[in-house]
C-alpha cells in the first residue's frame, strides 16, 4: 500500500498516546485490562486519530498557543470508541466473526462476557479521556458533544448499526443505504477531523468546511469499504471477506456495481478535496491522507 510519508511518524505518537492512556495489563482486574490491550494493540492502522491530528495541524501550525496533544488524546478517544464498535460488531448477535485485522476477535481469543465488558470499558474510558483533554473547556465540551452525537443513534455510528440490520435481506434504495453509510461510518470519521479543527483552534466556518470535508471522505471510505469486501480475499483484509454479499447486506455494489461503486468513491472523495483548497499546502497531509483512504486495498 502507498502510505503517506507522514503515516509511521504520526502511527508512533498515537502507539505512545495509546500506551499512555489505557490501564497497564497488571491493572485490577487484570483481565479487563488484557482484553482492552489486545483489541487496541491488534493491528489498526489509527486513521481516525490521524485525521484528527492532521485537521488540526492545518490550523494551530505555528501557533505555539495550542498543545499539540489535545488532538492526538481526542484522536486516541475515538480510536478508543472505534475499537469498541469493532468488538461489539464481531460478536455472535452481531456479526459473529473470528477474524479481525488477521487475528481471533475478542470474543474468540477471550469470551463473550469479556468482549462484551471490554467494549463497554473502551467506551467509558473514551469520554474519561475527553474531558481531560488539554484545551479550553468551551473547546473540550464541543468536543466531547461532537464525539458523543457521532457515536450515538442519531445521524450516529449506532443508529447506522441499526439500519444496517434492519435492511439486511431486503431490498433498499439509495437514500437508505446513504443514511446507512453516513451514520454507521462517515459519522466518527467527520467527528474526527471536526474534533482535530476544534483543538487546532479553527474559526466556526472553517468547522463547518471541515465537517463536509469529513462527511464525504468518510462516505467515501465506507464505499471503499464494500468494494474491497468483494475485490480482496480475507488474508488481504485481515477479516472474513465476502461477507456481505453471504449476508444480503446493503451495499454500494450490490446496488449500483463495481464500476458505479468506484465511480461514486472517486467522486465523494473529489467533493471532499475541494473543501480543502482554500487551505493550500497547509492541507498536504490531510489531503494526502484522504487520498490514501480511498485507494487503500485494506
Ligand atoms: C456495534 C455499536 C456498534 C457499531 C458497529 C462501525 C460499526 C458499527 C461496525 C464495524 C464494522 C464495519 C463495517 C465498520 C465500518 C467502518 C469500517 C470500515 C471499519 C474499519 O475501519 P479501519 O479500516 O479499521 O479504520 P482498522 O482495523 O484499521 O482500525
Amino acid at each position: 500500500m502507498n502510505y503517506p510519508s507522514f503515516f509511521e511518524h504520526d502511527q508512533r505518537l498515537i502507539e505512545a498516546a495509546l500506551e499512555r492512556l489505557l490501564p497497564s495489563a497488571e491493572t485490577q482486574p487484570p483481565s479487563i485490562h488484557q482484553a482492552m490491550r489486545y483489541s487496541v494493540f491488534a493491528g489498526g492502522k489509527r486513521i481516525r486519530p490521524m485525521l484528527c491530528m492532521e485537521a488540526s495541524g492545518i490550523f494551530a501550525h505555528g501557533d505555539s498557543s495550542h498543545e499539540p496533544n489535545a488532538a492526538i488524546e481526542a484522536g486516541c478517544a475515538i480510536e478508543f470508541i472505534h475499537t469498541y464498535s469493532l468488538i461489539h460488531d464481531d460478536l455472535p448477535a452481531l456479526d459473529n466473526d473470528d477474524l479481525r485485522r488477521g487475528k481471533p476477535t475478542l470474543h474468540k481469543k477471550f469470551n463473550e462476557a469479556t468482549a462484551i465488558l471490554a467494549g463497554d470499558a473502551l467506551l467509558t474510558l473514551a469520554f474519561e479521556t475527553l474531558s481531560k483533554i488539554p484545551t479550553g473547556a468551551e473547546s473540550r465540551v464541543r468536543v466531547i458533544r461532537e464525539i458523543s452525537q457521532a457515536a450515538g443513534t442519531v445521524n450516529g455510528m449506532v443508529g447506522g448499526q441499526v439500519a444496517d440490520i434492519e435492511a439486511e435481506r431486503k431490498p433498499v434504495n439509495a437514500e437508505t443505504l446513504s443514511y446507512i453509510h453516513r451514520s454507521k461510518t462517515a459519522a466518527l470519521i467527520r467527528a474526527s477531523v471536526v474534533a482535530g479543527s476544534i483543538c487546532g483552534g479553527a474559526k466556526p466556518e472553517d468547522v463547518e468546511r471541515v465537517r463536509r470535508f469529513g462527511d464525504n471522505i468518510g462516505w467515501a471510505f465506507q464505499v471503499v469499504d464494500d468494494i474491497l469486501d468483494v475485490e480482496e480475499s480475507s488474508a488481504a483484509l485481515g477479516k472474513t471477506a465476502g461477507k456481505d454479499e453471504a449476508q444480503q447486506k446493503a451495499t454500494y455494489p450490490a446496488l449500483f456495481g463495481l464500476p458505479k461503486s468506484h465511480e461514486f468513491a472517486k467522486e465523494l472523495a473529489t467533493r471532499a478535496l475541494r473543501e480543502l483548497d482554500c487551505y493550500a499546502d497547509r492541507a498536504t497531509r490531510l489531503r494526502e491522507l484522504a487520498e490514501f483512504l480511498v485507494l487503500r486495498r485494506a
